[in-house]
């Protein structure tokens, strides 16, 4: 997989996806009368990156797979708005998460945007999924500029990803860290007021809660943990700063970034953790089933290995 510039002779394959209804029926575009000229006039145009840049999505044969663009480019704002199209052809195999964090990538890295923002129609169930899916959440405060661009269409869904956010977090997509359930914390945003998170015992965890610690003034660097549990049941989750949790279940050893704090992991089983703090002052917090309990505890990892085995 690749992203390089658009080319002419993607034009055919471009033209593909835009008579695809499988593809457009949920743009607000109409691409249904566009015809190979006027995919090739789009290509020729995209050659001036002032203020728009697609790159085409390619296979490893330099097939054209889809586009993916940075448009509206704002210095001054220091954003852009993201959008991505692809084949049919490329739906399920990768090619749009790849164009999707490589064009966010270069935002950041090669523009030096500190914002990427983008919308879809709440009737895209596939694009909700896949954002979804990739750990973005809606987001409520868009400028009324942007909104100008987008007047008379109803029923957006706005996302966005910050400079600095960990948005390639493989556990957060995958849902799972060493066999452990990555969870989503319902998150409320209120208009430049911040979000509310919160999560229920036995409804939203599965497990009632007894206790609940947090984990804070740890300077960046350090670890903690070394240890697991043999009955205690916890939800970790993060609701400030960096937080890097490594959980082993005696056979595979796996990583997460907590630093969203709508985004939890259920640890449900012995469970050997480590816990590093990747950024000064992170809290750890921690809603556990049980009291605090010395005997629940092993702190020697071969002690842990036999224990599971
Ligand atoms: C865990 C990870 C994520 C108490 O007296 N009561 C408590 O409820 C707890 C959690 C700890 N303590 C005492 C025991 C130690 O003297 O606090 C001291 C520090 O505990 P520990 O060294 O176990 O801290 P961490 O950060 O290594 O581990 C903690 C939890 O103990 C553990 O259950 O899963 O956070």
């Amino acid at each position: 997989m690749n992203l390089r510039k658009l080319q002419l002779k993607d034009a055919p394959l471009m033209l593909e996806w835009m008579h695809d209804p499988s593809v457009t029926h949920d743009l607000h575009a109409d691409f249904a009368s566009k015809t190979l000229a006027d995919a090739e006039a789009f290509i020729a145009a995209s050659q001036d990156v002032s203020t728009d840049l697609h790159m085409a999505i390619v296979s490893d044969l330099d097939e054209y797979m889809g586009t993916v663009s940075l448009k509206h480019i704002d210095r001054e704002n220091s954003n852009a708005e993201f959008a991505i199209t692809v084949r049919s052809a490329s739906m399920g195999r990768g090619y749009s998460w790849y164009g999707m964090a490589e064009i966010i990538r270069i935002a950041f890295e090669e523009l030096g945007l500190n914002c990427v923002y983008w919308c879809v129609s709440r009737k895209n169930a596939r694009a909700d999924r896949f954002y979804t899916k990739h750990g973005f959440r809606e987001i409520v405060d868009i400028s009324p500029e942007i909104l100008q661009r987008y007047e008379g269409v109803e029923d957006l869904k706005w996302y966005s990803v910050l400079n600095g956010d960990d948005y390639t977090n493989e556990a957060v997509c995958k849902g799972s860290v060493a066999g452990c359930k990555v969870v989503g914390i319902k998150t409320i945003p209120t208009v430049n007021a911040g979000e509310l998170s919160f999560f229920e015992a036995n409804h939203d965890i599965p497990f009632d809660i007894k206790r609940i610690y947090y984990i804070s003034k740890v300077p960046e660097g350090v670890r903690r943990g070394f240890h697991a549990h043999k009955d205690l049941k916890q939800l970790l989750f993060c609701p400030y700063g960096k937080i890097q949790l490594i959980l082993d279940d005696g056979s595979v050893r796996e990583e997460i970034t907590l630093s969203d704090p709508s985004v939890g992991v259920v640890i449900d089983r012995p469970i050997w953790r480590e816990m590093l703090w990747m950024q000064k002052d992170s809290v750890l917090c921690v809603a556990a089933s049980d009291y605090y309990s010395t005997e629940d505890y092993i702190r020697d990892y071969q002690e842990f290995l036999d224990f599971v085995k």
